[in-house]
């Protein structure tokens, strides 16, 4: 018997508690990412922590998503991040580097390490054998702090695959195949560690396609090993120092395994409004396509892009489709102009855009009405793409090519086109775009726009939880419902009070009046609550509206952590009965909570309807002393 490659990861960073079923463990952090959506909170609660320069051995700030500058906000927020990092010795991605995960896999990913993100697709650098995790904005304020990272024991899964995929079929269609067996809730404390001989056939930028949208199963995160095909992704970004081997050991045990036979799998989509809604292309070809939208952090490397171009060359898009284009990076951008790929796509009457989220995180290009949008990103929840009608499909670079060229949904092995891309020995090495801190950090004033207001802090928990139930919501709710982003609200990332009366906005527009009314109150959800994206700002702004607990089926990893760090209960139904018992607005009581909090059962009263019924608290004796305290924030202060 021997041990797997997370378990040999999570050991050489070993902190605190013990590497067993079911245990809670802290692990060191060797790198942290941030992105400007979710960074102006980080280093805000950074700097509230007062640690002078990161202990990490590196953290970068990058900002990729809030581009479009129609006001001041999202400019002065990037002078923020810029300053803020200069000062506390944090390297700064400058806005047109790239996107955050693109730059973070070419530039600075290191097999072996441990890494943490304020954003939920952090496992991207998974793709090259490093365990990086996505996680809520204070979790990687503290790591940057030098704090341990907490998180329960995965179960780790292999995911096995052999053969070879056909031509025609991605590396997408892969992480597609796993959602629609799995589902999104179907990673959930799990890690998804891939082998078996299908592995040397892909690249490092497929394997990071497969390892970014392992997100949308709900997983720890995903990894693949460090072999030969890493080496020479190194070789190519002139980093082959940062290279080393990293494999799992010949009789390594795993929790469970699954099987991918690469040579039986076809295109594959996943429909409106959910990523695991996965069916065959085939099954709903010719179907009439509006938008086709290329690029996000899943399919904007330059291997997709190249093949993107063979396809396109020479042809034109359909004259009903809008097709755009966002290149992962600058290094991606720059190296498809000079090689004349970029000529073919423009010649095509593709759309170019920055390199940078653009459309998947509905920054522009929202579709039409009633629209159907093809992308080749990995998030369609509804409401995303900023267009409430729109109905948006999840596909692999090739499928949205051809389909951009015919109108329709299209299989791409209807086009015979040869793809084989001669992957360059040297990609192109520019990283003048990424400041270093200054050395002198008592030069650095940090400039604050006046969109940056004040974050919420809650208080010290009381001797009961009481209040009406302001939303009762079913499976599967993400944190694109609780906390909406679109080109409007995304600005306001860094003000909380403004973003509040959006919360919930695309499922009951009236939840914040609702709280305001009702001096907050309680959030009642079914499975998998808060999944998806790991923005803070959807546990900071029912926060700032008064909730003081969410009473859910299950939570999702990232969400839950946020909630406990800002000091929101965050209880488990112990049976569908009891969900089925309460009913918008009852007002529900637990009148002994700091007793339940030792017993981690919590029983409340429904005043309304005369009910009783029990949730329980799955929380260690920390995320127990940090709900005391009234959140992280507070729970520091107490402890240093
Ligand atoms: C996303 O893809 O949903 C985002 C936007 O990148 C988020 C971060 C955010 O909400 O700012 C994520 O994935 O964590
Ligand atoms: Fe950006 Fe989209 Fe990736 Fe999120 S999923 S980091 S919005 S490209």
């Amino acid at each position: 018997m021997g041990d797997n490659l997370v378990i040999k990861i999570l050991r050489n960073h070993l902190v605190s508690g013990i590497i067993e079923e079911n245990g809670s463990i802290g692990i060191k952090i060797d790198q942290t990412l941030t992105q400007d959506s979710t960074g102006t909170m980080a280093y805000l609660q950074l700097e509230a922590m007062d640690i002078g320069t990161v202990k990490t051995k590196r953290s970068v700030a990058f900002v990729d998503h809030n581009m479009l500058q129609q006001g001041f906000e999202n400019a002065d927020d990037h002078k923020f991040i810029q300053t803020v990092a200069s000062k506390y010795g944090v390297y700064f991605s400058k806005p047109g580097n790239g996107i955050c995960h693109q730059v973070f896999l070419e530039r600075f990913s290191k097999p072996g390490e441990t890494l943490i993100g304020s954003d939920s697709h952090t496992p991207t650098a998974g793709g090259v054998g490093m365990l990086a995790m996505g996680a809520g904005g204070f979790d990687v304020a503290l790591a940057m702090a030098g704090s341990e990272y907490n998180i329960n024991v995965p179960k780790v899964c292999k995911i096995n695959l052999i053969g070879k995929l056909n031509k025609m079929v991605s590396a997408k269609d892969i992480i597609l195949e796993v959602l629609r067996r799995l589902s999104v809730k179907g990673g959930v404390n799990k890690v998804f560690e891939y082998g078996g001989e299908g592995v040397r056939t892909l690249s490092v930028p497929e394997r990071a396609t497969i390892t970014n949208m392992g997100a949308e199963l709900g997983a720890t995160t995903s990894i693949f090993p460090s072999d030969e095909r890493t080496l020479e992704f190194f070789k190519a970004q002139d980093r082959e120092s940062d290279y080393i081997e990293l494999k799992a050991d010949e009789y390594a045990t795993y929790d469970e395994e699954i099987t991918i036979n690469l040579n039986d799998l076809k295109p594959m989509i996943a429909k409106p409004h959910s990523p695991d809604n996965v069916i065959e292309v085939l099954d709903i070809s010719k179907t009439k396509v509006d938008q086709v939208a290329i690029g996000s952090c899943t399919n904007s490397s330059y291997e997709d892009l190249m093949k993107v171009s063979k396809i396109l060359k020479g042809k034109k898009v359909h004259p009903d489709v809008s097709l755009v284009i966002a290149p992962g990076s600058r290094q991606v951008m720059e190296m498809l102009a000079r090689n004349g790929a970029l000529a073919d796509i423009i010649s095509s009457g593709a759309r170019i855009l920055e390199n940078s989220c653009g459309p998947c995180i509905g920054m522009g290009q929202a579709p039409g009405t009633d629209g159907v949008s093809l992308r080749t990103f990995n998030r369609n929840f509804y409401g995303r793409s900023g267009t409430l009608s729109a109905k948006v499909y999840l596909v692999s670079p090739e499928t949205a090519a051809v389909s951009a060229i015919n109108g329709v949904l299209t299989d791409p092995r209807e086009m015979n086109v040869d793809l084989s891309i001669d992957m360059p020995k040297k990609f192109l090495i520019d990283d003048s775009m990424i400041l270093k801190p200054a050395e002198n950090n008592s030069d650095v004033i940090v400039c604050r726009g006046p969109n940056i207001k004040p974050f919420p802090i809650n208080k010290p928990l009381g001797r009961d939880i009481k209040g009406k139930v302001l939303i009762k919501v079913q499976d599967n709710i993400t944190t694109d419902h609780i906390m909406p982003s679109n080109s409007k609200l995304l600005p306001f990332r860094s003000n909380i009070p403004y973003l509040s009366e959006f919360c919930f906005n695309t499922v009951d527009a009236e939840f914040p009046k609702r709280a305001k009314e009702n001096d907050g109150g309680i959030i009642v959800a079914g499975t998998n609550y808060g999944q998806g994206s790991s923005r803070e700002h959807a546990a900071l702004a029912p926060l700032y509206l008064g909730v003081k607990a969410v009473l859910a089926k299950s939570f999702s990893r990232i969400h839950k952590a946020n909630l406990i760090n800002n000091g929101i209960l965050p209880l488990e139904f112990k049976d569908e009965g009891s969900y089925n018992s309460i009913e918008l607005m009852d007002e529900i009581i637990c009148d002994n909570i700091q007793d339940a909090l030792i017993k981690r059962i919590v029983k409340f009263k429904n005043i309304t309807n005369k009910s009783e019924f029990n949730t329980i608290l799955d929380l260690t004796d920390k995320e127990v002393d940090i709900i005391r305290a009234g959140g992280r924030l507070n729970y520091v202060k107490n402890n240093s």
